[in-house]
């Protein structure tokens, strides 16, 4: 069932002439389930609305930075007290410092930080430092995580696993793409591998702790450990991509709840309270490289903005509140049994995935523990799913690749009109 929203698809007229897709971001176009996206007007606390004022429930929400949910008052207020005193400088300022304070005494890991304006130059930075630090020039990352569209990141596994990646894009350089080795996620063994041939060229492995970004997919049993081992004897850094987890999954961030340090992390999304921003940092001797302390060049006029930075701390100090990360268990574990019995009926292959308040659900036999068993869902049925739920007013991500998101402000009710309207397509489907 299509959506009309008449507004939309005029405004989405006129940005096609404009704009690449008519959009700003690729996934945004609607391509992965065909029709036109809905241009969006506001959003208020776990719902959103469309220009033609019909509202949704909102699971994507912005792709996981709204963890308060949208307009949250006191982000708000922030954004326009600070704006009202000026929105950049070019300068230092007091609101970049408490961030930073903030976020490395919630992240022990971080001892050190660089502020950015986005997940993507926070991953492509981490990435220079550390083969900077470690003057090696290898990286190794993992099919199906995504780290932001850096070059050195574009990248898509070789043909053999131990052979060179491969550009994932065109316009990616054989040689921006030649140093990242690209391997299954979850499998130690081929990681163990590929360093016992040549760990000591690899500068550095990053990785999503938790994937978001095949869906939801976490690490198995002693995965991250494993890396953390194995990174830890060949000298390797270890940047875990907490752009998405980081503040998500635990205050700490996932290697908070998985208890695994790594060297490095990036973060993103949720520290800039819905406003652009990106971080990475890690141990002080790594940090140490970074311009003008160090030779490793990083910079960005937007950096450490007063307004991101305000809203990032307005946000995290509504995470840092208590019961806050146990009332998103509590709707993540909620979400996650109400689904299975919603989708029991008629017997198709469905997998659950749910880590806290990110979620999945795959049109697929599980478990799904990796790319390979993400992409083997049923494309069609994911897209006449999300048509059906998107006319029962429920917004997903309109792509079977991304998770779903439960704010603090999600309540019982959305969860409720959630299984529903799942049951009313299992049962159509029966
Ligand atoms: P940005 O450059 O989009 O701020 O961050 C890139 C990035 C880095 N690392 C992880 C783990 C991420 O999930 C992301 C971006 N996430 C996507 C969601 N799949 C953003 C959505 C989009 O591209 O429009």
């Amino acid at each position: 069932m299509r959506i009309s929203s008449d507004r939309s698809a005029r405004l989405m007229e006129r940005a096609v002439r404009r704009m690449p897709g008519g959009v700003n971001s690729p996934v945004r176009a609607f391509r992965a389930v065909g029709g036109d996206p809905l241009f969006m007007e506001r959003g208020e606390g776990s719902r959103i609305f469309d220009v033609d004022g019909n509202g949704y429930v909102d699971y994507v929400m912005s792709y996981g930075p709204l963890v308060l949910g949208h307009a949250h008052p006191e982000v708000v207020a922030a954004i326009g007290h600070t704006a009202r005193k000026g929105t950049t400088f070019g300068a230092p300022t007091k609101l970049e410092v408490e961030l930073a304070e903030l976020v490395c005494k919630a992240v022990p890991s971080l001892e050190v930080v660089r502020m950015t304006n986005s997940g993507t130059e926070a991953t492509m930075s981490a990435i220079r430092v550390a083969r900077g630090f470690t003057g090696r020039e290898g990286i190794l990352k993992f099919d199906g995580n995504y780290h932001g569209h850096g070059d050195a990141l574009l990248v898509a596994a070789g043909s053999g696993v131990a052979t060179l990646g491969l550009p994932d894009s065109p316009g990616v350089t054989k040689g921006a793409a030649r140093d990242t080795a690209v391997l299954p996620y979850n499998d130690l063994g081929a990681a163990r591998e590929l360093f016992e041939e040549r760990g000591e060229e690899i500068a550095a492995v990053i990785a999503e702790p938790v994937c978001g970004n095949m869906g939801c997919v976490p690490p198995l049993e002693g995965y991250l450990e494993g890396l953390r081992d194995v990174t830890r004897e060949y000298g390797t850094v270890l940047i875990f991509d907490e752009v998405m987890t980081g503040f998500r999954l635990a205050y700490g961030g996932a290697q908070e709840r998985y208890g695994v340090v790594p060297d490095m992390t990036c973060l993103g999304k949720i520290i800039g309270g819905g406003l652009p921003v990106g971080a990475f940092g890690g141990r002080a001797e790594i940090m140490e490289q970074v311009a003008p302390a160090g030779p490793v060049y990083q910079a960005g006029t937007l950096s450490g903005n007063p307004l991101a930075m305000d809203a990032g701390l307005a946000t995290l100090r509504a995470a840092g509140e208590p019961g806050f990360y146990e009332r998103l268990e509590r709707l993540g574990e909620r979400w996650r049994k109400g689904m299975r019995e919603a989708t029991s009926p008629g017997g198709l292959p469905v997998a659950i995935n749910q880590v806290g308040s990110m979620v999945s659900l795959f049109f697929a036999e599980g478990p799904v523990v990796d790319f390979a068993s993400a992409a083997r869902a049923d494309a069609e049925a994911f897209t006449d799913f999300f048509w059906h739920m998107l006319g029962r007013g429920i917004y997903l991500a309109p792509s079977p690749y991304e998770a779903g998101f439960i704010s603090a402000v999600h309540s019982e009710e959305d969860l409720e009109r959630t299984f529903e309207a799942a049951r009313e397509w299992f049962e159509g489907r029966a």
